[in-house]
């Protein structure tokens, strides 16, 4: 495969002034006819026309009317075009049945549907498929389907006939057709200016049911970002549709958003309180491209994070505003380290804007999403809050319509702010996660704090410098009050001290509060400090975090030496969840462990090599002391937290199942499955079902609640996901590969439903003791089934490659196992250049 390089960018030497597109469509045989206005760009140099085009079948071409007979190869198509403004026609076949991948034009369950990001559209017709070219967008769907859509406002529909015209310039990849035999869940948005739109939540018959929280998140979507960035709607038309066969969770194609229909259909009775937070949280997503994105664009797909790192930050202030900021940040720490972390541990390292790629498919990654936002958020907390607004209000004024990079970013703040953003840019450029370490001097009422930050060399930056880190800092003061106002230390070099004057007695630093930069922290305390934090900090996230790391240091240990729970820790958390005048999703925060694939990080960036086994055992000691060591109260709390209202899947009616379901576990772990069977049994949603049923698994009493659950849920597709993962997430390490291999005998695994692929897999691969089994089993079976699922969806395979990338952190057993397996793929005949490229970086 070719590898594309950021340096080597030039802009195309033609401007798309108009597109018409014409859908005859058949599901073995569609008939697309475009009409494409083309002129020289006078910014460009090189004139050779070029369209891209993959599994086209090319009926026709003609330019200005006159047939021609373009040079074709399995990338697109060339072709000797005037020097004048021209009109390039051409007329292809393809076939969206035969369409497993998932891209373009493809069937799902009878309808038809189409994925253009990155870069599907070649797969539809000719075009210049790059998002740098903009363009409107007229559209024809000729089909006997009742609902026959696509981007922008309805012109006119007849019986089997339907016409849009999307005014909005656009690159191709935000393209969308969608034709099928769906309802429409409606609703109204006028916005702030008072154009009324028109709002539709698509679905197959059946789904209707669970359309309503959708709607819901989307008309608050609309209005937040009306009122927090001052921008509206820009259509009299909002159309979303719910499709089972998707590789993503959603898509913002302009006007016409298409969700994965995990990402949007929602009931009680069928959704867990995180399904209804995460769905809300990709609704507003979606919605919120169409500024960051759509109308504003990136100009190449190495300047991905330009949309997704700001559109993930501001979904993610969505979610602090409508819920509680405290539970977002640490639930996106806890995301960000779990992802975002080991991703940058390991081969796949690369900077939020990557510098090459072979497929840009392989680089929707936790780098460029998650980490891509925390870059947004740092730059937030260096020039404040009201700078920020400023800048965000210039980045719209200035690039509206436009195909931006990061630089063009950067300048805005610059701009706003006169600051010298250069070496921030760093934090774009440079792969890794900078170790941050801290010393402590006290003398006379000065405390002097120095840090040295250290960022591990990697493949993709093998020479890191120094990054500018904010770090937010407070003072707790013997009594446990707080000594004075967070402050900001702007870190720059490579190790730097600053000063805090005039103290009283020593206080304890509370460093990095708010998680205010994305690195590793390394500030030694005494177990007495720590545990004053965790008993007093002022910021939610640094009393949460000073409880996480008294929970790694203590598994640590008991990993490493074989020591016992930490008392110090468990008579902590047990003092802050036994607080009930803090809010009970916190508590249950606060019951958490970090996750055993933390915890190898942990262990690998300390030079040893992690035993999968034994960090197993060691969290099931520590969930057992946790359980002993809340005896006391865990009935009482369970029961405070008993709901007496129709179920609501806001924060507050979440939090107290979070926090009631946290005790049921651990009050199921040192008695019996009694409680868990009773709440399974009353439970009226799926919340209350699902955990239950995990405990009932946990305690070995799991087979007659798995199987009433399926019978009660075997026609709904998304609860039977669960019902899959469940089992697989809740097997004992050295069960998990039979259970899932068992999984897939199953007539309803689906294969190639990306959903359900993942519920087996996805599963599998996050059960960090049962996939990294000392047998290699799971390591077998997923190279199966990947190699399996390769040769009809090239994307979520490559996707799943990433369960092995931490392999080189284990023993050379394990590691001789897992290569064994990544080399079988690796030979197969006609292995996609996505899984080829991924597992070229992985195996190394
Ligand atoms: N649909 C994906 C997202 O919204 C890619 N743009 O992040
Ligand atoms: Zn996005």
């Amino acid at each position: 495969p070719e590898t594309i390089y950021l340096a080597d960018y030039t802009p195309f030497g033609f401007i798309v002034d108009s597109v018409a597109l014409t859908f005859d469509l058949d599901p073995r045989a569609t008939r697309v006819t475009s009409r494409i206005a083309f002129r020289r760009n006078p910014e460009a140099s090189d004139f050779d026309f070029f369209l891209h085009g993959e599994q086209l079948k090319l009926n026709s071409a003609k330019i200005d009317g006159a047939a021609v007979s373009p040079k074709i190869t399995d990338k697109g198509l060339s072709c000797d075009v005037p020097d004048t403004p021209f009109v390039f026609e051409a007329e292809v076949e393809i076939d969206p049945t035969g369409n497993t991948a998932l891209e373009g034009l493809y069937m799902s369950n009878g309808m038809y549907c189409t994925q253009c990001e990155a870069e599907g559209f070649r797969k539809i017709t000719y075009y210049p498929d790059r998002p740098d070219v903009m363009a409107t967008f007229k559209v024809t769907i000729n089909g006997p389907h009742p609902v026959l859509l696509s981007n922008g406002n309805p012109v006119s529909s007849s019986e089997h006939h339907a016409k849009w015209y999307d005014p909005w310039p656009k690159p191709a990849y935000l393209f969308a057709l969608v034709a099928g035999d769906l309802i429409a869940h409606p609703g109204e948005f006028t916005t702030q200016s008072g154009r009324k739109v028109d709002l539709n939540l698509y679905v197959r018959p059946g789904d209707e049911g669970k359309c309503a929280f959708g709607m819901e998140a989307l008309i608050a979507s609309m209005k937040w970002d009306e009122e927090v960035y001052g921008r509206e709607y820009d259509l009299d038309l909002f159309n979303i549709v719910a499709v089972d066969d998707f590789n993503m969770g959603a898509m913002e194609n302009k006007g016409l958003n298409i969700f994965n229909s995990s990402a949007v259909l929602a009931s009680p009775e069928t959704s867990t309180d995180m399904n209804f937070e995460r769905i809300e949280a990709i609704i507003a997503h979606e919605y919120f491209h169409n500024w960051t994105g759509n109308r504003i664009t990136c100009r190449d797909w190495f300047q991905l994070c330009l949309k997704e790192g700001l559109t993930v930050y501001r979904d993610s202030q969505f979610t602090s505003d409508m819920r509680s900021a405290a539970v977002k940040r640490i639930s996106d720490v806890i995301d960000l380290r779990g992802r975002q972390f080991a991703e940058d541990q390991g081969p796949l390292a690369h900077p939020v804007r990557p510098e090459s790629f072979q497929e840009i498919n392989n680089f929707y990654t936790a780098t460029v999403y998650e980490k891509g936002a925390e870059v947004i958020g740092m730059l937030k907390t260096l020039v404040g809050d009201d700078a920020y607004a400023k800048a965000l209000d210039l980045y719209f004024e200035r690039h509206d319509g436009d195909a931006a990079t990061i630089e063009d970013w950067l300048k805005v703040f610059e701009d706003t702010t006169g600051r010298d953003l250069s070496q921030f840019k760093r934090w774009y450029g440079q792969a890794g996660t900078p170790r941050l370490s801290v010393e402590e001097a006290w003398e006379d009422g000065t405390l002097t704090l120095t840090f040295t930050q250290h960022t591990p060399p990697s493949v993709a930056t093998p020479d890191p410098q120094p990054q500018v880190i904010p770090i937010a800092t407070g003072l707790i003061g013997p009594n446990g009050n707080e000594l004075a106002e967070t402050r900001i230390l702007e870190m720059t070099e490579a190790r730097q001290s600053f000063v805090f004057e005039g103290l009283g007695a020593r206080p304890v630093a509370s460093i990095l509060r708010g998680f205010s930069a994305p690195v590793v922290l390394t500030h030694e305390l005494s177990d007495a400090d720590r545990a004053h934090l965790l008993a007093h900090d002022t910021d939610t996230f640094n009393r949460w975090e000073a409880g996480r790391t008294m929970a790694r240091q203590s598994l640590l240990a008991m990993i490493t030496k074989d020591a016992a729970p930490d008392s110090a820790y468990l008579d902590g958390i047990h003092a802050v969840v036994c607080d009930a005048s803090l809010d009970p999703a916190y508590r249950a925060l606060m019951l958490g462990l970090p996750s055993q694939s933390d915890l190898a990080s942990a262990l690998h960036d300390q030079g040893q090599v992690p035993d999968p086994a034994a960090i197993y055992r060691a969290g099931e000691a520590m969930r057992d002391a946790m359980a002993a060591r809340f005896a006391d109260k865990a009935q009482s709390i369970y029961d405070a937290c008993k709901i007496d209202a129709p179920y609501d899947p806001g924060a507050e009616q979440a939090g107290k199942r979070s926090l009631g379901n946290a005790m049921l576990s651990l009050i199921t772990r040192r008695t019996n499955g009694d409680l868990a069977q009773a709440q399974y049994d009353a439970a009226d949603n799926m919340t209350q079902q699902l955990s239950a049923l995990a405990c009932l698994i946990r305690a070995g009493d799991g087979e007659t609640a798995l199987a009433k659950f399926e019978s009660q849920w075997r026609d709904d597709r998304l609860v039977m996901d669960k019902w899959f993962g469940l089992q697989v997430l809740e097997a004992k390490p050295e069960e998990a590969a039979a259970v899932a291999d068992t999984l897939t005998k199953h007539s309803d695994f689906n294969w190639k439903n990306p959903n359900r692929f993942r519920a087996v897999f996805g599963s599998l691969s996050v059960h960090h003791a049962g996939f990294h089994h000392a047998s290699g089993d799971a390591y077998a079976l997923l190279a199966n089934w990947l190699i399996k699922l390769d040769a009809v969806n090239p994307q979520t395979t490559a996707r799943m490659c990433t369960a092995f990338q931490t392999w080189k952190r284990y023993d050379a057993d394990r590691q001789a196992k897992a290569a064994a397996a990544l080399d079988r793929i690796l030979a197969t005949p006609d292995l996609s250049p996505d899984t080829t490229e991924m597992l070229t970086r992985i195996r190394g």
